[in-house]
């Protein structure tokens, strides 16, 4: 009894201390009522907000109208208002209202009063607010948020959603009112340098700014303390300092040396953590405290042979990453950050370009922890605009970027400008130049301050493919680093110009650090083809092109790094694709599904001996099966850096095969229903073992086969691709040419469509109506039939449609580098007729006419066949040529 009272003293007596010592800060992000209302008054603390929805952050209000089918989003303001108690306890302090980042411009009230505005949406910022708040009792906290496009603040357009909300944590602060300064860039206040870093001595500099908000004068002590990353205490100093009233000073510990210092490296990335405190003069009394990890490492760029980190060359192999998440927008959890950290992690990288904006703290805590050197950015993308505002905002955003992540090991590059003369400007020469200029001027800017700022990391710019702009408005010459998004053979049509372009680099730009910043095509995971082609987006031609350019890449020391663009699929509003709205250039999916080329790099980086079965994902697959056979073979890739694997399907071996370049393919017959692929290998003795499941839907090869009965086919006319429908767990597969006893098509050709680099598969335009956008995408132009020659019964046949040629005019590609479809108007005029089994079912069809452009139209027809007839389906033309885009047969009895 009389212990644990000893011991209950003993607790309040440490509770008490750190309630009168240090900082507290914790979040408040649930529970806030939102609205988006242009209307001002939500600012006063009376106003009513009551019918308000209610939110939690992190919060964007575009996640929905960022993926419909209306063209646009909302960019406008937007209004949280929450009431916030604040504790008695706090009278008296340095109150903060603290945000990771809203988008893109932040006005805050507290109690009805003005509290502060923030421009620009990847940062953080805070404000004081300890005088406007009440405390005993709620406080009403009103932000306004807003989105719209705004000339002086960059991203003024890019290929990615500008999500408007506050869609990372914000926070409550409170500290003493002599405190370590939060009012530099809203950084925390300690600046931790490593002037020389060697295996045997690293010299550490700190530079710390503490605040004093009273009105006199103070004398404090500040001590900083080392720990190393065992834990132990290795390095302690106290000094004097003297405050100013009201004002912020700076206190340097210079020269502070660490002997035998525990390096932080890609393998071992190991953290010092430094205690920053200050006390009152009496030495005694703690009056802030704040930590900050850092890490001991030197580093260097050689133009010939690329990246060293401590010495020990390092080929930086990585990618870019947006903020994503399926449904989410940017508005993303912590732990979703993290997840794709360890994710990438798990695939072996050792270097990350986060692009297009510096990202959420989680972010680079990670990368410090995992061992990724990092390049961050501003956010200036495709253009300019030539004012001071818009160069005052861009210099604001560098030097809050610097200062808030100035600590970080794995930081090694600041970047500054991405493809920023990829919009130019309608102008002309005289025009242009003036603008060459101006975005001159602000590069040089830019520059300058990180090289300012933080002369301990290099400056990088990242270009595209269009050398000789850059050249003529001189921006090659101003960055430490060039970074080049190359995209040959996805935008541009010869995957092998992108080695020849990289050997024109040492030449063209002598002496220049060289990065391919991005390369990647686009993967709709649910598209595979064996036939891949450019642009067709299946997984196989990810495949193709990954394997090129890693090999490429590797094979030339003087590209010091690469980043696939991109780590995941992310939003893109103005995008297009298999699916609208996405950039699914990612690895992995916007839910993180891993599609095949990340498992290719997976088993090309990881050092763990790693076997992965490909196309893990196409749980449902089907095909014809073979002549004579109740089986189907295809292709199925497995990635590995063992030298060679076994495959087995269902048991039984079907051989072994070497790795080349960690990828090889093995013939699988699959037959109907679940099939069970395994992979077997060793790595010195240990066995290594994979398997996966698969669904398939063996479609015979005789219709009338009594063996294995005619269920269904699904087929994707002019297509070469198989897709599979998730939410159906069905089928589609390419289309055929008629053969006896066997389905297909009757004539006819498929569509394909100009680009400015010659045809290609399908149409890449949104069909409105549906998700299954690559069913449509493509079509059999100036067919005369489908046939199928199908057992007697009763038949559910639907015939997909969608005008993929009228006005295409209206649909310019915002983005598509290099690729637009040309903007030739073809005529839609197309009227034609559809029979079954000889009786007309459609006169005068007009698909344009009735449902307009790029509207998804399922027609559904039931059919009774009868008499061996099998099925037909003709098309006869009346204008135009007439068009099939899919057709599903489905057997009902
Ligand atoms: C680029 C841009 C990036 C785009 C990418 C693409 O060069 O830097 O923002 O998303 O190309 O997929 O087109
Ligand atoms: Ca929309």
């Amino acid at each position: 009894m009389k212990q644990t009272k000893v011991i209950l003293l003993l607790f309040l007596v440490i509770w008490l201390n750190t309630i009168a010592g240090v900082r507290v800060k914790y979040t408040i992000n649930d529970n806030w009522r939102f609205e988006k209302t242009e209307q001002d008054t939500p600012a006063s603390e009376n106003f009513n907000d009551n019918s308000w929805n209610i939110v939690n952050i992190p919060h964007t209000y575009n996640n929905l109208d960022g993926d419909d089918e209306i063209p646009g989003y909302y960019r406008g303001p937007s209004w949280y208002r929450k009431q916030v108690f604040v504790d008695k306890m706090h009278e008296g302090k340095h109150a903060l209202l603290y945000f990771e980042g809203a988008n893109q411009e932040t006005e805050v009230y507290v109690n009805g009063q003005f509290a502060g505005r923030h421009v620009g949406g990847y940062t953080r910022f805070c404000f004081e607010i300890d005088q406007f708040l009440r405390f005993g009792t709620k406080n009403t906290i009103a932000i306004k948020v807003d989105n719209k496009h705004h000339v002086d603040i960059p991203p003024l357009s890019a290929d990615f959603t500008f999500y408007g909300g506050i869609y990372r944590d914000v926070y409550l602060e409170f500290s003493n009112k002599i405190h370590i300064a939060t009012n530099h860039f809203a950084s925390g206040g300690v600046y931790i340098k490593t002037p020389a870093v060697s295996e045997k001595e690293a010299t550490v500099e700190i530079n710390s700014l503490i605040s004093n908000e009273s009105s006199v004068p103070e004398k404090i002590i500040i001590e900083n303390t080392i720990y190393a990353p065992s834990g132990k205490q290795i390095k302690s100093n106290r000094n004097t300092l003297l405050l100013k009233p009201n004002s912020t000073s700076s206190a340097t510990n210079k020269k502070i040396a660490i002997e035998n210092p525990v390096l932080w490296d890609i393998e071992n990335p190991q953290l010092y953590t430094l205690y920053t405190r200050i006390y009152d003069k009496s030495g005694r009394n703690l009056l802030d405290e704040v930590s900050t990890t850092f890490g001991l490492r030197w580093f260097k760029f050689d133009p010939e042979q690329g990246f060293f980190l401590n010495g020990k060359h390092r080929k930086l192999r990585g990618t870019n990453r947006h903020q994503d998440y399926l449904a989410k927008g940017n508005a993303l959890r912590d732990e979703m950050h993290v997840r794709d950290l360890l994710l990438l992690k798990e695939m072996g990288i050792n270097f990350l370009r986060i692009s297009h904006y510096p990202q959420d703290p989680v972010v680079l805590e990670m990368c410090d922890k995992l061992g990724i050197v990092v390049s961050v950015e501003i956010p200036v993308v495709n253009e300019i605009t030539e004012s001071q505002e818009f160069l005052d905002n861009s210099i604001n955003m560098v030097k809050e970027m610097i200062w808030q992540d100035f600590n970080h090991p794995s930081v090694i590059i600041w970047g500054y400008m991405n493809e920023v003369l990829l919009r130019q400007p309608d102008l002309n020469q005289e025009q242009l130049k003036k603008y060459y200029a101006a975005v001159h001027k602000v590069a040089l800017s830019l520059d300058n301050t990180i090289r300012q700022e933080d002369s301990s990391r290099y400056t990088m710019m990242a270009y595209h493919n269009a050398p000789e702009r850059y050249k003529k408005a001189k921006l090659t010459e101003i960055p430490m680093i060039m970074g080049w998004n190359l995209y040959q053979g996805w935008y541009e049509p010869d995957l092998n110009e992108f080695q020849r372009l990289l050997d024109r680099m040492p030449t063209a730009y002598p002496g220049k650090i060289l990065l391919v910043t991005e390369y990647g095509p686009g993967v709709d995971p649910r598209l595979h083809s064996f036939h891949a082609e450019r642009f067709d987006f299946s997984q196989e031609y990810g495949i193709i092109y990954h394997k090129h350019y890693l090999k490429e890449m590797m094979k030339r020391p003087f590209v010091a790094g690469f980043n696939v663009w991109n780590f995941n699929d992310f939003y893109a509003e103005q995008r297009i694709d298999a699916v609208p709205h996405v950039n699914n250039k990612g690895l992995t999916g916007l839910d993180r599904e891993r599609k095949d080329t990340y498992l290719f790099y997976k088993a090309t980086f990881s050092k763990e001996p790693t076997l992965l079965i490909g196309n893990r994902e196409w749980k449902t697959r089907g095909g014809v099966a073979d002549i004579n056979s109740d089986f189907c073979e295809q292709f199925v890739p497995v990635f590995s850096n063992l030298s060679e694997a076994e495959i087995l399907i269902n048991g039984k071996s079907i051989g072994k095969k070497a790795f080349t370049a960690c990828f090889a393919e093995f013939k699988v017959p699959f037959r109907h229903g679940e099939n069970i692929i395994d992979a077997v290998g060793n790595k010195d003795g240990q066995i290594i073992r994979d398997q996966i499941r698969v669904n398939f839907k063996l479609i015979p090869y005789s219709l009338m086969d009594t063996l294995n009965p005619f269920t269904e086919i699904n087929v994707m006319l002019g297509s070469h691709r198989y897709f599979e429908d998730r939410e159906a767990e069905m089928i589609w597969l390419p289309e055929q040419e008629y053969k006896k006893g066997s389905w297909g098509y009757i004539g006819g050709r498929p569509y394909r469509r100009e680009t400015n680099f010659g045809t290609m598969l399908g149409t890449d335009i949104d069909i409105y109506g549906t998700d299954n956008n690559p069913v449509f995408q493509t079509q059999r132009v100036n067919l005369d039939a489908f046939k199928a020659d199908v057992p007697d019964g009763k038949y559910s046949i639907y015939l997909y449609w969608a005008e993929l040629e009228a006005d295409k005019q209206q649909e310019k590609l915002v983005y598509n580098l290099g690729s637009n479809t040309a903007d030739k108007i073809t005529s839609s005029e197309r009227v034609f007729d559809v029979a079954i089994n000889g009786t007309e079912v459609l006169r005068n069809f007009n698909p344009a006419n009735e449902y307009g452009r790029a509207r998804a139209i399922i027609k559904k027809f039931e059919v009774d066949v009868k008499d061996k007839e099998g099925l037909l389906i003709q098309l006869k033309k009346q204008t135009g040529e007439p068009v099939l885009n899919s057709i599903r047969i489905y057997k009902n009895n």
